[in-house]
């Protein structure tokens, strides 16, 4: 039976190798298997390989479990994979048109944050092409709030804290915050609670319910202060080697993928947020003070953006506003 199937499948190979040779394809994401992203990524790969007729064959490689995070644009970049998911905040070193995506009260609605994108889509498109990566979709996180373990009325309540940073931008936001930024990825999150590395975060309910957030701490404030976004991104060289067909499969995948995350994230925000009060996590609203402070410090995180490139932040704000 074995080698039947073997012998099979060795025919089937040779077929396969004596037409066209398959590009075998690795694609590093930084989020686990639960996260609506992923789940976008393997089907992204699935619709490629059976568009191709197998000719390109894309292995996901999830939870940075071939590339850190931190690595995988460069790892992109040059070439040692073919395609790779990034979160757009931790490019903000990269050059400012990447920080559009975590500036706090910028875009808090989901047709806010796809007005911004399209504003910030012809900017973040040309630095790519700078490093030779070209832009294939963008998936949406949920609304970005906050976890605390105590109520928090006022920014005083988190006064010394250590908070959890992910990007240059909620850094600055940390320190504005009159709070100590801690850099920690995801799968860190739980124990980086637990041994006090950090008190506090600002991520979505996802996040929130797939770290079991109700193991380390007990409040959510639902102050929705930024909507977030992965990008998937393919190697340039690695795409204009192929033929305009195959760019074309991979073209619609990603147009595909790009639709599906607009509409799944409603839906797991919903359910997510749902999912952290059901486990007993007091899921409440912002005070109108604590809004009204966090609104002035995203009135600061703007100008100090467009400050830093006046000419390509500017044309993102105005092609927004
Ligand atoms: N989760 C990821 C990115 C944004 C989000 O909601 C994180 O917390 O790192």
């Amino acid at each position: 039976m074995f080698k039947k199937l073997a012998t099979a499948t060795l025919v089937a190979g040779a077929l396969l190798t004596s037409s066209v040779q398959a590009d075998q394809w690795h694609m590093p994401t930084p989020y686990g298997d639960a996260n609506l992203p992923t789940q976008i990524a393997y089907g992204f790969a699935e619709d490629i390989k059976n568009g191709t007729d197998g000719n390109i064959d894309i292995t996901v490689h999830s939870g940075a479990s071939l590339v850190k995070h931190p690595e995988i644009p460069r790892a992109v970049r040059t070439g040692q994979v073919q395609l790779g998911e990034i979160f757009i905040g931790i490019m903000g070193n990269t050059h400012p048109v990447f920080k559009h995506d975590n500036i706090p009260f910028l875009a808090t609605s989901f047709e806010d944050a796809k007005r911004l994108w399209e504003a910030a889509k012809p900017q973040i498109e040309k630095q790519l092409d700078k490093e030779g990566m070209i832009l294939l979709y963008t998936v949406p996180w949920p609304a970005q709030s906050l976890y605390t373990k105590a109520p928090v009325n006022t920014l005083e309540d988190l006064e010394g804290l250590k908070m959890r940073a992910y990007s240059p931008s909620t850094s600055r936001l940390a320190d504005l915050m009159n709070t100590t930024p801690t850099t920690v990825q995801v799968p860190e999150i739980p124990q980086a609670f637990s041994t006090g590395i950090i008190d506090a975060m600002i991520t979505s309910p996802s996040t929130g319910a797939n770290g079991q957030a109700w193991d380390y701490l007990s409040h959510y404030t639902d102050i929705k202060a930024w909507i977030p976004k992965n990008v998937v991104v393919v190697n340039k060289r690695a795409f204009l080697r192929l033929s305009d067909e195959q760019q074309q499969v991979i073209l619609d995948a990603a147009a595909a993928a790009e639709a599906k995350g607009w509409e799944g994230v409603r839906k797991t925000a919903a359910e997510d947020t749902a999912t952290l009060a059901e486990n007993g996590i007091t899921v409440s609203e912002p005070s109108d003070e604590l809004m009204a402070e966090l609104q002035k410090i995203g009135d600061i995180m703007v100008k100090e953006w467009e400050q830093e490139a006046p000419e390509e932040v500017g044309a993102i704000l105005s092609n927004y506003r």
